[in-house]
């Protein structure tokens, strides 16, 4: 249920930024990484999503990838994804900040956007940095070579790895200078990521959580609104549509 202070709040926001975590992707069948179908039941992401992890074994990272690709390619984003994109033109200042690689927030037809840990649909060399479009398909189990020799690999940040530093810093801004911040399906647990709602709440934004269940941030943010983003999400769109109106 939004309450009348949330109401009130989003008819006078000016400066909104959105964190978004894998919970956004769930309902459009994407699994999470710390779920009970999480995609990390199997395997730790230290095992998987790290450089060293690829150096010792690429064939299984990469093909750890090629799974997880396959299930995206056919996947359509859900009615969350769809309210994000309809929130850019709602208000004066709009950022969407993801740590999602599936690409659907684009998809959805997102434009302001920062991808704080890459995207899984490109690659690229991990010698060089040359980039490799989508032309590599999903079905090759070998990991492909780039033209100076080195290892192509998914271009996303792996455990261990520095995010890229424009858009942190573009996010940290954001959490800064936001009068109203949203953190979506994330469980606050992979840093510096989750550090940003709190930046938010320090610089006197109103914070609030869109989650089915209690975070690891929760205890430090204003408002908790319990349930799945694919319904709450578009429930804020409509009562800003109400007000624009
Ligand atoms: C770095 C790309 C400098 C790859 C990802 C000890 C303490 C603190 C930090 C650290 C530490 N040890 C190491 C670190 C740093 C480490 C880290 O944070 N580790 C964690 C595990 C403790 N961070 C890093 O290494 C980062 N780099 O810090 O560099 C440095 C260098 C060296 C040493 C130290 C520091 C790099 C982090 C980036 C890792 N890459 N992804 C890939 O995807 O393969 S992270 C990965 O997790 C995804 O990007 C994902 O988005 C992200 C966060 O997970 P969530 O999105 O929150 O997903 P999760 O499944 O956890 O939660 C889903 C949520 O959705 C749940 O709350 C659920 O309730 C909710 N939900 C479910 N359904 C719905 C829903 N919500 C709404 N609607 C629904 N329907
Ligand atoms: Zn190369």
């Amino acid at each position: 249920m939004i309450s009348e202070q949330l109401i009130d709040i989003l008819k006078n926001a000016k400066r909104v930024a959105v964190l978004t975590g894998a919970g956004v992707s769930a309902e459009s069948g994407v699994p999470t990484f710390r779920g009970t179908d999480g995609l990390w039941k199997r395997f730790s992401p230290e095992e998987l999503a790290s450089f060293d992890a690829f150096m010792r074994n690429p064939e299984l990272v990469w093909e750890w990838y090629q799974y997880r690709r396959s299930l995206i390619y056919d996947i359509k984003p859900n009615t969350g994804h769809y309210a994000l994109a309809e929130m850019e033109d709602l208000f004066d200042d709009f950022i969407l900040i993801t740590q999602n690689v599936d690409g659907l927030h684009q998809v959805a037809g997102s434009k302001k956007i920062i991808e704080l840990h890459g995207n899984i649909r490109r690659n690229k060399c991990s010698k060089c940095g040359e980039y490799y479009a989508e032309e590599i398909p999903v079905d090759k189990k070998e990991v492909p070579k780039c033209r100076c020799g080195g290892l192509i690999r998914p271009d996303v940040v792996w455990f261990g790895e520095m995010l890229p530093e424009d858009a942190i810093n573009k996010a940290f801004y954001a959490a800064r200078n936001s009068d109203l911040f949203f953190s979506v399906g994330t469980s606050g647990f992979v840093h510096p990521a989750a550090q940003l709602p709190i930046t938010a709440k320090e610089s006197k934004a109103y914070v609030v959580e869109i989650n089915p269940d209690k975070t690891a941030i929760t205890p430090y943010l204003d408002e908790l609104l319990k349930g799945p983003s694919g319904k709450i999400l578009p429930e804020i769109v409509k009562l800003l549509k109400l007000n624009n109106a």
